[in-house]
């Protein structure tokens, strides 16, 4: 305690912990119940700047935990332009969460110290879902699982029709906690594969003229319906992002869609709490893998994006490219297929966030360098630099209707987490990417005005709006999906006789505003790195008044501006 205290009083400017803050360890993945502990802890240690609270119950009884960051000094969360970051959508894509922690860690403990994260803290605000698809998060670390499974939320869907549901999933047949894979060792002449010659471990397929003794059957599990098929209805599944409400598509279209949008409270939660918090300006979901960082739409028969907000994309994107190595920026539909329902498609298309969808990265090596890491280098990697830990080797089981077969493959916590001596580069990279957004949040400044005296009584006042940052005040989709208000410019202390946009200050060009002046809507706020000035024609006596700029994803900032 008292080293505490004394810390506290040498701290001076940065953000004191009032107990002891987390300090997790970043090689290893956390589970639902210590990422709820974390998060419980970051907001003990940091009263006031962090405020953690469910928004909602989930399909299995969870919740949709939500911190809160900012500095509660400089204004509160609502009023200061946001970045949203969540993880684990796909239960499977498991460190997303640890990523947003990381992220949430470093700028609490970098608060004071470090110049950008003071600034973010300061003048914005990190809203963080770390858990999205939570129960079945939970079901990813507490029953058998593997790199894929459990994926959607935990909602029983009839995939093969049969009138039942789940009735049919995977097995930990030889009860080692993994659901690995299946194969079988037949007659010469029966397989359609053999064993790689180079590792007994990876089975290749043959050639058109050679005979091959393996055959490959899938995933750990038995038929237990006895339809003649096996693990054809798992638990599962609708795709938390394929359920949401912009672009959305039914399941004839969309495979893993809900039967109409939000239908499920893991969407529904955040869609609900996001509409009534349109100052996030921009949203970034971790999944894996593939080191990819979309942009929507999601399909190529959506509306294209508009070019103002591609140009802001396109720059992000491109900086993300440099701050993660190998990461490429894409347009999500081309490269991985349409797609119909994401979060960021609603995200961006109902609250006008630009937002972007990360596909983690686990890195493994590519030893001779053809840029491809084959099956065997996984292999190599495995036994050279995990010591063996990722594969389970292969042994004997009776299975009820396949006989004598082989179970073996790789743990769930291979392949899509990096190993735990590579996280920290990841997770450290994306969470500056996460502050480089934060960075370019709209920062508005009302600049110098000029006031002209047109006779005694009445002002003509030029007033510039200056964003020295990339994102604009306003999107191009929130005008074009009027999803909420035009920025808002008001004067009080006179009485407003005119008012508009200026285009030509030289040339005195102005777009006035027809109908009540005292009230300028500001129609596409104030762009990327840019001065928009605002004209007031006002009648008034010589002395103060207030000019107001109140942007709902921006702020609201006033000066105050003599008469003479
Ligand atoms: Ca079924
Ligand atoms: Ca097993
Ligand atoms: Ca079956
Ligand atoms: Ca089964
Ligand atoms: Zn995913």
């Amino acid at each position: 305690m008292m080293r505490s205290i004394l810390a506290c009083l040498l701290c001076g400017a940065l953000l004191c912990a009032q107990t002891q803050a987390p300090d997790p360890k970043w090689d290893r993945l956390y589970p639902n119940a210590e990422v709820l502990q974390l998060m419980r802890d970051y907001e003990k240690a940091y009263p006031g700047w962090v405020k953690l609270e469910s928004l909602g119950k989930t399909s299995a009884g969870g919740d949709t935990w939500l911190l809160t960051i900012t500095n509660p000094k400089t204004g509160t969360a609502e009023t200061k332009p946001a970045v949203y970051i969540d993880g684990s959508t796909h239960a499977n894509e498991i460190q997303g969460t640890e990523t947003t922690l990381y992220t949430v860690n470093f700028v609490l403990k970098n608060y004071g110290k470090l110049p950008r994260v003071t600034e973010f803290l300061d003048r914005a605000t990190l809203y963080v879902i770390p858990m999205m698809n939570v129960d079945s998060r939970e079901r990813w670390f507490s029953q058998a699982s593997n790199p894929n499974f459990p994926r959607t939320l935990p909602v029983p869907i009839d995939d093969d029709r049969d009138g039942l549901m789940d009735e049919d999933g995977f097995e930990d047949l030889d009860g080692d906690g993994e659901i690995t894979m299946m194969r079988k060792k037949v007659a010469l002449g029966q397989g359609t594969h053999k064993l790689d010659p180079k590792d007994s471990r990876l089975l290749v397929p043959v050639r058109q003229d050679e005979l091959g003794d393996y055959i490959q059957l899938g995933t750990e599990g038995i038929d237990n319906d006895g339809d003649g098929q096996v693990n054809e209805d798992p638990y599962g599944y609708v795709d938390p992002n394929r359920v949401w409400g912009d672009g959305f598509q039914p399941r004839y279209v969309q495979a893993g869609a809900s039967e109409y949008p939000l239908q499920y409270p893991e969407a529904r939660n955040i869609a609900e709490w996001m509409g009534s918090h349109l100052n996030v300006n921009v949203v970034m979901s971790y999944h894996n893998f593939g080191k990819l960082i979309l942009r929507m739409p999601g399909a190529r028969s959506q509306k294209p994006m508009s070019q103002v907000d591609l140009r802001v994309h396109d720059f992000l994107g491109k900086e993300g490219e440099k701050m993660l190595p190998g990461y490429r920026y894409v347009w999500v539909a081309p490269v991985l297929g349409d797609s119909y329902g994401s979060s960021a498609d609603h995200t961006y298309g109902r609250v006008g966030a630009f937002s972007i969808g990360i596909e983690l990265n686990a890195p493994q090596q590519d030893f001779n360098g053809d840029k491809t890491v084959s099956p065997d280098e996984v292999m190599k990697f495995n036994d050279e630099l995990t010591q063996g830990r990722m594969f389970v080797d292969w042994k004997g089981y009776k299975h009820p209707q396949y006989g004598d077969i082989e179970i073996g493959g790789f743990r769930h916590d291979t392949g899509r987490p990096p190993e735990g001596f590579l996280s920290v580069e990841e997770y450290h990279r994306n969470a500056m990417y996460v502050i480089y957004h934060g960075y370019h949040l709209p920062r508005l400044k009302i600049e110098e005005p000029t006031v002209v005296k047109v006779k005694n009584g009445l002002y003509r006042l030029h007033i510039p709006v200056l964003n020295d940052r990339m994102i604009p005040s306003v999107a191009g989709i929130v005008q074009q999906n009027k999803i909420h208000r035009q920025d808002l410019a008001t004067i009080s202390g006179a009485k407003v006789l005119s008012s508009g946009i200026v285009d030509d200050p030289y040339l005195n060009k102005v777009r006035l505003q027809e109908h009540r002046p005292e009230r300028l809507l500001v129609s596409g706020g104030v762009d990327g790195v840019s001065t928009k000035t605002l004209m007031f024609l006002i009648e008034g006596a010589p002395g103060r008044v207030t000019f107001t700029y109140d942007s709902i994803k921006a702020g609201k900032l006033s000066k105050e501006i003599v008469l003479p």
